[in-house]
């Protein structure tokens, strides 16, 4: 037996960590997954998930034909018929009911597959309708609102300079345990003790002691949603008590008064408001102006509530007015060997919000997207442009996205579903047709998007380890194969698509990949990146401004009014005491992603991870000990879990993992379903939003519990 080994990148995180696998080339037999020493970025280091891509593979759940639902149950059927129906179906309720008549979703696992970016868009437009969804509006379109109106381009986003960084102000992340977002960076743990190790400090602010708190040098708690008041208050700090202390803002930003913005959001006020002590919220505000370097990382804990939009926006603010902007140590911006918002920029896509608005609740489009909070109801709601049929590509909305019961009644009612999805899962269940492509070891890979937001400057391809099986198709000829079915309009129309259609078949991915890596910063040649399987790194990020803003005067615009004006709308609100119910929020782990790879078993043994953590005091006060089961009710449903007092919960806070929830009829997941848990987005409630952005508000929702006798 002559053993093998094959370099390639993780694709399950956005830590992009290089791997080796070790197989027998006769067998396809999967020996091991190591972490690749070679490879300039992640070193060596890699997480328990990367082995569960050998689970993946060998999955015996994993669909591998299109399945059709039938009166007796699942069928499997062939390629041409399965993408036939598909089309003649959509197109039949397009034709009676209009374009926006077919929703799509597409799930976070897109972003990790560059046929999948590169192709998406092709079926989309075929699709033509304007009911589009994606994981970005349970995710991040806070950072996108802040980077589209400050910089000119919804993907130009700052990236933290972790490895020259001398204070590092963590909000609402837990990269020890998510592996970093929005910023790539393997080897968090690493990276943080780099940190130390030069002189530097890690302060972590976060409803929960986590895993990244406690490696930090200070952890405080803060009350969920109330970050925005601390944000405020250390800049009202800076303009009125340290305004001497400013370094003097660069020729290219343009500000309104700062001062005048964050008035009477004073330390004591946000003490009150947050929690936090008001001589550590003005030690803080110190600290971070006398660091030789400094810079806030605020991530879900920020994004994903009711304030995500200012949020982001003024931990901008802060990190550039603080003098930590475009310079090491502060946060910086990629030059990637495919510069992608160049290329779009180049085509006219910078990004656009609020061009149009969702049919019921007229709530903004953002990027051509509607917020996935308004799906449900696009679904269950009659009248002209109601959605009647669905497309989920890689998603999993039913556990991934707010109120899941009534997302459940809404692809119950449709007419028509179809799944591009490996598993039959909660969301997959209720397709007609589910069309799987082949697995991740079985197509190439480059990282289009995470090397755009990584803290150094890398590039890596690497080819498929398998061949697909005889007959398989990859995401990509499943999405071309829908999108030339749907080719309609006029005659010349259709001539000029497929001829699109058929140049970008002949190039397949890694042919347009070639291309765009020829024309980016580096000129690489894809060659190059073959004979370095191990990935190349291209240096540490550099300063880039004012030539990288993508705004047509050049200009960065500290204060614009999209934002300004949301603040003044919300002050009083914002000063007011603030109620005391309880607040549920997430939590991630790192044998865990999102509402997958819970089918394997080496993931997801040993004790369930459900459990409602909630601190001791607040359980005494309701009765409740180790282990009780107990009610969790928001306005849209009830749960019933059980309870774990801990004392790394803040008082008034309880915290409940997503992704969970595999018991559903007809769900075809055997060791995710023995693994068990509770979907906890049952609790989270469409209606409760970030206003601004349309960003699902799934942290800091008000939840009454109380234990069942
Ligand atoms: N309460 C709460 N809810 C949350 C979050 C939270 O913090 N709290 N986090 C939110 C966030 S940040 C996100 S990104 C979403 C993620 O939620 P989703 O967008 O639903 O994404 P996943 O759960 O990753 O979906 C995985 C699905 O994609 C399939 N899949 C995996 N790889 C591929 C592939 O290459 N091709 C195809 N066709 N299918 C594939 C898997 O089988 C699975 O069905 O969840 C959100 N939901
Ligand atoms: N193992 C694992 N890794 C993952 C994923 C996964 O599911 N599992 N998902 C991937 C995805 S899609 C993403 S987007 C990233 C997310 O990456 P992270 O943002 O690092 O993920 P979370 O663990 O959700 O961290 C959010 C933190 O915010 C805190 N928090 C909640 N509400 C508030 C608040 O109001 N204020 C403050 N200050 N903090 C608050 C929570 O306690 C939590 O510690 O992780 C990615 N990596
Ligand atoms: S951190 Fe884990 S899941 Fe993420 S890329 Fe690295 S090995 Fe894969
Ligand atoms: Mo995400």
């Amino acid at each position: 037996m002559t053993i093998q080994t094959h370099k390639r990148t993780c694709s399950l995180c956005e830590a992009t960590c290089g791997i080796e696998i070790e197989f027998n080339p006769a067998t396809e037999e999967i020996l091991s997954i190591k972490g690749d020493k070679d490879d300039p970025f992640s070193q060596g280091y890699i997480c328990p998930k990367a082995t569960a891509l050998q689970d993946l593979h060998e999955d015996p759940d994993r669909v591998t034909t299109p399945m059709l639902k039938t009166e007796s149950g699942w069928q499997p059927i062939g390629w041409t018929q399965a993408l036939d129906i598909a089309a003649k179906r959509f197109a039949e309720i397009q034709a009676k009911h209009g374009k926006d008549a077919i929703g799509s979703y597409l799930g976070n696992p897109n972003v990790h597959n560059y046929g999948n970016l590169l192709f998406g868009p092709l079926l989309l437009r075929a699709l033509g309708s304007k009911n589009k969804f994606s994981a970005t509006s349970v995710d991040q379109l806070p950072h996108h609102m802040a980077s589209l109106h400050m910089l000119g381009h919804q993907l130009l986003l700052p990236i933290p300079d972790i490895d020259r960084t001398d204070f590092m102000i963590i909000m609402g992340a837990n990269p020890l345990a998510s592996n970093g977002s929005l910023m790539t960076a393997p080897d968090f743990r690493g990276r943080i003790r780099a940190i130390q190790k030069r002189g530097g400090r890690v302060l972590v602010i976060d409803p929960r002691r986590t895993e990244t708190a406690k490696v930090a040098d200070e952890h405080w708690f803060i009350r969920p949603g109330q970050d925005l008041v601390l944000l405020l208050a250390i800049l009202n700090i800076w303009t009125n008590e340290q305004r001497d202390e400013l370094p003097t803002l660069p020729d290219y930003v343009e500000s309104l008064d700062l001062a005048s913005l964050c008035a009477g959001f004073t330390p004591d006020i946000a003490a009150k408001a947050t929690g936090i002590d008001e001589s550590n919220i003005r030690q803080l505000a110190k600290q971070w102006l006398a660091a030789p370097s400094a810079v806030c990382y605020a991530r879900m804990g920020l994004s994903v509530q009711q304030y995500g939009g200012l949020c982001q926006w003024l931990v901008n603010v802060l990190n550039i007015v603080s003098g930590n902007f475009d310079r090491p140590g502060g946060v910086m911006f990629t030059k990637p060997a495919i510069d992608l918002p160049a290329i779009l920029a180049a085509r006219g896509g910078r990004g656009h919000f609020d061009r149009y608005r969702s049919r019921v609740r007229k709530l903004p489009e953002f990027g051509g997207e509607f917020p996935v909070a308004v799906m449900a109801e696009e679904i269950l709601t009659g009248g002209q442009g109601q959605i009647r049929g669905m497309l989920t590509v890689a998603g999993n909305p039913i556990i991934s996205t707010p109120n899941s019961d009534q997302l459940n009644r809404a692809f119950e009612s449709l007419d028509f579903m179809v799944s591009i999805d490996y598993f039959i899962n909660e969301t997959t269940r209720h397709a007609d047709l589910i069309l799987p492509p082949c697995g991740p070891l079985e197509r190439d890979h480059y990282d289009l998007i995470f090397n755009t937001f990584a803290v150094r400057n890398v590039a890596k391809y690497a080819p498929a380890l398998f061949d697909k099986p005889k007959g398989g198709k990859e995401d990509w000829e499943i999405l071309l194969g829908l999108a030339k079915r749907l080719n309609r309009g006029s005659l010349k129309t259709r001539l000029q698509t497929s001829l699109t259609y058929a140049v970008m078949n002949w190039l397949k991915p890694v042919g347009i990949l070639k291309v765009l890596l020829k024309r980016g910063p580096y000129q690489l040649a894809l060659k190059t990146l073959i004979e370095t399987p191990e990935g190349l790194d291209l240096g540490a990020l550099e300063s880039s401004m004012p030539n990288r803003l993508f705004t047509k005067n050049k200009k960065l615009s500290l204060t614009p009014k999209v934002f300004v004006d949301e603040l003044q709308r919300l002050r009083t609100a914002l000063l007011a005491p603030q109620s005391d119910d309880s607040l549920l929020i997430g939590r991630r782990h790192v044998r865990s992603n999102n509402s997958w790879l819970h089918n394997s078993r080496r993931l997801t043994k040993g004790p369930r991870r459900d459990r409602l953590l909630l601190n001791p005091v607040d359980a005494e006060r309701l009765g409740i000990a180790e282990g009780d089961t107990v009610k969790v009710t928001s306005r849209v449903a009830t749960l019933t879990v059980q309870a774990e007092p801990c004392d790394s919960m803040m008082l008034g806070v309880v915290s409940l993992p997503h992704g969970w929830g595999h018991d559903e009829d007809g769900v075809q997941l055997a060791q995710a379903r023995q693994a068990g848990g509770v979907n906890t987005n049952r609790l989270t409630d469409d209606h409760y939003l970030d206003e601004l952005t349309g960003n699902a508000a799934l942290n800091g929702v008000s939840v009454t519990i109380t234990r069942v006798a």
